[in-house]
This record gives C-alpha cells, structure tokens and sequence, in this order.
C-alpha cells in the first residue's frame, strides 16, 4: 500500500491527531517511524517487540544445549542453523524497536537485570532429544501462528520483520514435525521419547498466548491500534484445533484427559490451564528462569572483549571525523 506522509500543523490537537491517526489504521495504511504516533502506542510497540526480541534469543538456549548431541550430522546441521535463525531473528526485532526510539543498551540492560519479559515457554528445560522435536511443531508452531497475525500489524518495520521471520519459523516447525512423525512411527522406544516430549511442551505451548482475553491487560488497546488483529484466546484455540488431531493422527496424545471434541462449537476443549504457573514462571519463579538469565549475563560477558574491540575500530576509522587512508 502506498505510504502518505503525515503533515502535522501545530494547531492541530491531540485529539485531531489521534482521530487522523486512527483514519490510517482503519484504512489499512501502515504507521512507519517518522509519523506521528500517541505515546501509548509507541509505549506499547516497545514493549511488545523488545520482549520478542529478547525471546527469540533466550529461546536459543533450551535448543542450543542440544547442538554436541544431536544423533547425527543431518540432525546437528538442522538445529544448529535453526539456532542460528533465533539469534537473527532477535537482530531484527532489536533493530525494529530502535525505530521508536528505544536503544539496544537500554533493552539489553533490562533483560540482564532480570526486568524485562520474554516468552515463558523458554523457563522449562529440553529434557530429551525429543523435546527438540516438540519444540519445533508446538512452540515454533504457537509462534508462528501469532506471528502470521503481527506479519499484519499496523507498524510498519515489526509488521516487515515478521514476514521474514515468519517464513524461517516455517522450516522449524516442519522440522520439528518431521522428527515427532518419525519417533511416533519408529521403536517403542523413540514412540515414548516422542510422547513424552509432547507431554513436556504442551502446557507450555498454550501458555505461549498469553492470558486469558478478559485477564490481557494490554489486548484492547492493541486490538483498537491493529497491532493485534486476535485475541490471546482465539489464537490458542486455533493451535488447540490444529494440533490435537494431527497429534491423534499419529496415535499420539496431549496430556489433558478432559481434551474433546465439541460438536455445537466445532472446537476442541480441554481442561484449563495452570494459571498459577503461569504467572509464577513470568514473575521469575519458574524451573529455568534463574539457569536462563545467568546464560545470558556469562554470554554477555563473554562478549565484552568483541565490543571493546569494535569500538577501538570504530574510533580509530573516525580519527579527525575521517577514515584513515589505509581504509
Ligand atoms: N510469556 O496483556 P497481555 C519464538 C505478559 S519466540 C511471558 O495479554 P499482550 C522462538 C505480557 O507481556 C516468539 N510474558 O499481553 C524463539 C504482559 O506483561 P506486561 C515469542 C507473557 O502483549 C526461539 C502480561 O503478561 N513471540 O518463536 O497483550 C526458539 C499480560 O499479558 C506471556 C512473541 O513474543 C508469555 N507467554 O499479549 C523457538 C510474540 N503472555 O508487558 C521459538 C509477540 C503474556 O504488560 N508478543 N505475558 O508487563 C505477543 O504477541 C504478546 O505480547 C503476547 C502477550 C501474546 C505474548
């Protein structure tokens, strides 16, 4: 869609603005850095993309344990570059924050203080091989269901990232899928392993969404702004009504024995979530929250020796506001 520039004479009011601003938005138009925009809503984009951010690269760390004893080289080959992924997918959504005005240091330094949130899912541990596998079809699968929707959202720079995103997460979560069809279909053994990691990652996954809609402080003023065009709980029953039969179809099941199908709806329904948990793990409390945040700090550390350096570099290229002439 082709971008018109908003010129703002200083007469106008706030609210004449906000109104013009919500003409845009309900007009398909995508907000991009240098329009107007209320602080709410800038607000809100920080937030919700720096916490995306610093999802996708904590979420490298339960998958990254894996890399030295994946089964084989194929295997190796495909989680290492699917780790890989993450971390460039946090690049992205860093560098789509920064256009609101919000700094790398400052998000950085609020993962590394333990005041910023990321995805819950990654405070659980990868337990087995399997859970690789389950990871990919649940949690990339929860994810990219959520993020098709942002690849729609009225900001311009997240709406681009998702896109991109959105067609990695793709190869993850069939990846993923592919390795629980195998197990599903090989020994007794690797039936269980599979099972098991299902059994593992399924909670998890639907808590991926997010409150309740009538818990979700921040879904309203998202919805009304076209940052999210679903709602936590519809999202959810759309990765509830996708998985449970494909699960079933491989003679595999999710740890819920209330899991139904209901015919008046046309939805599968299952017992409801641990809410406690939920709210515990994103308060700090959950198996890995500790384990997870001293990762990132050492790795942090471990790379100050590289930032020194570009730095050096960086200065020494701009000796007298020129590059020397070896450059
Ligand atoms: N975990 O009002 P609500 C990936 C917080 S990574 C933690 O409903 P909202 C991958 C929420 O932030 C993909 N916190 O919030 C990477 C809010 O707190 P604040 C990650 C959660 O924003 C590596 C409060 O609870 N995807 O794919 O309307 C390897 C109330 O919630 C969670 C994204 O980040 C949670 N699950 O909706 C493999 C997508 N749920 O900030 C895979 C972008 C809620 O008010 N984010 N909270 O203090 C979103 O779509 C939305 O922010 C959410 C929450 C659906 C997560």
């Amino acid at each position: 869609m082709e971008r018109k520039q908003m010129a703002h004479p200083t007469y106008l009011t706030n609210e004449s603005k906000v109104a013009e601003f919500e003409a845009r938005i309900a007009r398909g138009e995508k907000i991009e850095p240098g329009d107007w925009m209320p602080d709410a809503y800038r607000k809100q984009l920080i937030r919700m993309i720096s916490q995306h951010a610093h999802s996708e690269i904590v979420g490298m760390l339960p998958e990254g344990a894996w890399i030295t004893r994946a089964p084989n080289l194929r295997r190796k080959m495909v989680l290492l570059a699917k780790v890989q992924d993450e971390a460039g997918h946090g690049q992205y959504l860093y560098h789509a924050a920064e256009t609101l005005g919000v700094t790398r240091e400052e998000m950085i330094d609020a993962l590394l203080a333990g005041r910023a949130k990321y995805a819950s899912v990654f405070n659980y541990a990868t337990l087995g091989w399997a859970d690789i596998g389950a990871i990919g079809w649940l949690v990339d699968g929860a994810a990219i269901m959520n993020q098709t929707m942002l690849a729609h959202c009225s900001y311009g720079p997240y709406s681009r990232a998702m896109v991109r995103i959105c067609a990695e997460e793709g190869f993850h979560k069939k990846q993923g899928q592919e390795m629980i069809i195998r197990y599903a279909q090989g020994s007794p053994v690797q039936r269980r392993m599979a099972q098991e990691a299902i059994d593992r990652w399924w909670w998890p996954a639907l808590m991926m969404f997010g409150p309740h809609d009538n818990e979700s402080a921040n879904t309203p003023q998202l919805v009304r702004w076209g940052i999210k065009t679903k709602t936590n709980d519809e999202l959810r029953q759309e990765f509830i009504d996708e998985l449970v039969p494909a699960l079933r179809a491989l003679d595999l099941s999710v740890p819920d024995a209330q899991m139904h199908y209901d015919e008046t709806t046309g939805h599968w329904n299952g017992s409801e979530i641990d809410w406690d948990e939920f709210w515990r793990v994103i308060k700090g409390d959950g198996p890995m929250n500790a384990a997870r945040l001293s990762a990132r700090q050492q790795a942090h550390e471990d790379g100050r020796w590289v930032r020194e350096a570009a730095e050096a570099y960086a200065a020494k290229m701009t000796v007298n506001g020129r590059a020397p002439a070896h450059a």
